[in-house]
């Protein structure tokens, strides 16, 4: 069951009588009724992740452990994490173990082009992968070449990656968004999901050769959820898991793609949802979102960069932890509008907005999503619970400009709140989760903590306009 229907079916349940809660004027009244026995999903601990282009690997010293200040910033994002390599540019990277590459340089997302050189990838450049993603103490995808590549190539590539990563790889990719490949030119324009496992077969077979044990993710595709289902029926016995893509927006020079348009549900991923669930209950294969943001071709400033996608990306991903979902890897790199994580080695790095909207989501992991009804009294906001064995994890998303909430919530325990606010939601900067930004060591720890106490069984929480709150209760 998805959180949409919760919204639909949920009854509002109202604060107990003679209650006194803080009143302003300008907040709504609203419920959120929790049932903590009622598991809805697991979140894996590894549940967070970012996603950057295969070009990157063309500058051997950006994933290198050198690069420590990049280390610091995605551990701040979660102790365990998966670091997806990938994209457009995938299919233009060559194979060329001991050629020559640029060391430095950053690769942004792929904006859409049509035209790209290619990419050189190296051992040095693996064995610089595999020893980033150990000192993250996180785990890696590797999508190999399927547009431009032969099965032979792929098969070299992979046991390079497979030696040097060990145990740190969770699986292969083959082919980013092979669903758009009869229209960017890779494939003939009937090219379909039957031609497309052949060859897809074909890879894996040569990549299971020089790697008897490797683990495939499939299909990542950009669009097409059919492909997903096919996959689950067809390929279950080939992969561990299934994957795939999804942008909130797009294109960037469309003016309808806005923030008041991002903030509210998208009617596709409502959709693919349960359709995805379906696919992943019936082959057994869970599903992880492989990439992913706010708005496709590279994203659009005044948007993708605001801290409207702080609220977007927050909510988002526990939308995903709802659904029973293994993972998200968020896309960028570079300088990009979306990225997480942005700058380079020789300027240096920094938190994005949407990096705190992770930040924040990411304190879901390993917990366990439970049932939740929220009466949000037509405000555009969204709740999740979830309990950690000890105690309950809430977070709420006020996503309106203008209203804030007084939200009542039927509870015994006593809370310890951390706000994430920005002076607007078209902030570039400003933001901060628990009173704290993110330095520029990559560092970050709660500077503000609120708290929240009970009062005759219910704790009351204001969530002013344009802001979220996490809430750890605890007896
Ligand atoms: C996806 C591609 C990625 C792009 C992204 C975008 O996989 O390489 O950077 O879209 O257009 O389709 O932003």
């Amino acid at each position: 069951m998805t959180r949409r229907t919760f919204l639909r079916t949920g009854a509002a349940i109202a604060a107990g009588p003679g209650i006194a809660f803080p009143k302003t004027s300008s907040s709504v009244k609203a419920s959120l009724a929790i049932e903590t026995s009622h598991v809805v999903a697991a979140v894996p601990a590894n549940f967070t992740g970012l996603s950057y282009e295969s070009a990157q690997l063309a500058h051997p010293d950006f994933f290198s452990p050198s690069n420590k200040r990049l280390v610091a910033f995605m551990r701040t994002l979660g102790a365990r994490g998966v670091l997806r390599i990938g994209g457009n540019t995938s299919e233009f990277t060559v194979w060329s173990p001991q050629g020559a590459s640029a060391a430095s340089g950053t690769a942004g997302p792929d904006t859409g082009r049509k035209h790209h050189g290619s990419y050189p990838v190296t051992s040095e450049a693996i064995r610089n992968l595999a020893t980033f993603v150990e000192a993250v103490d996180w785990q890696l995808i590797y999508g190999l070449n399927l547009g431009k590549g032969t099965p032979e190539q792929a098969a070299h590539e992979a046991k390079a990656v497979s030696e040097a990563a060990g145990s740190r790889l969770l699986e292969f990719q083959i082919g980013n968004e092979p669903d758009l490949f009869h229209r960017n030119g890779l494939r003939p324009p009937d090219w379909k999901f039957s031609d497309y496992f052949v060859q897809w077969k074909q890879f894996a077979s040569a990549v299971r050769k020089a790697v008897p044990h490797a683990r495939f993710a499939a299909p990542d595709v950009a669009v097409n959820v059919h492909w997903i289902v096919d996959f689950a029926q067809q390929g279950k016995d080939e992969i561990a898991e299934l994957t795939g893509h999804y942008y909130a927006e797009g294109p960037p020079s469309n003016p309808a793609m806005n923030i008041e348009r991002l903030l509210h549900a998208n009617p596709r991923l409502d959709r693919d949802i349960p359709i995805i669930q379906h696919a992943s209950r019936e082959s057994r294969r869970p599903y992880r979102m492989a990439e992913t943001n706010s708005c496709y071709k590279g994203g659009k400033p005044g948007v993708s960069d605001t801290f409207a996608s702080a609220l977007w990306g927050g909510d988002y991903m526990l939308q995903l932890e709802q659904a029973g979902f293994t993972g998200i890897n968020f896309h960028g790199g570079g300088e990009g509008y979306y990225t997480p994580i942005a700058g380079s080695e020789a300027k240096g790095f920094s938190a994005r907005p949407i990096y705190y909207g992770m930040l924040l989501a990411g304190q879901f992991a390993g917990t366990k999503i439970v049932k939740s009804t929220f009466d949000a009294q037509g405000v555009n906001a969204t709740a999740y619970a979830a309990h950690t064995g000890s105690g309950l994890r809430v977070a709420i998303f006020n996503k309106d400009e203008q209203r804030g909430m007084q939200i009542h919530i039927k509870s015994g325990l006593h809370g310890r709140l951390w706000r994430l606010s920005a002076p607007s939601l078209h902030s570039k900067t400003g933001v901060t989760l628990a009173g704290a930004a993110v330095k520029s060591d990559g560092s970050w720890s709660p500077v503000h903590e609120e708290h929240a106490a009970s009062h005759h069984g219910v704790v009351a929480i204001h969530v002013p306009a344009a802001s979220a709150v996490l809430a750890f209760f605890a007896a």
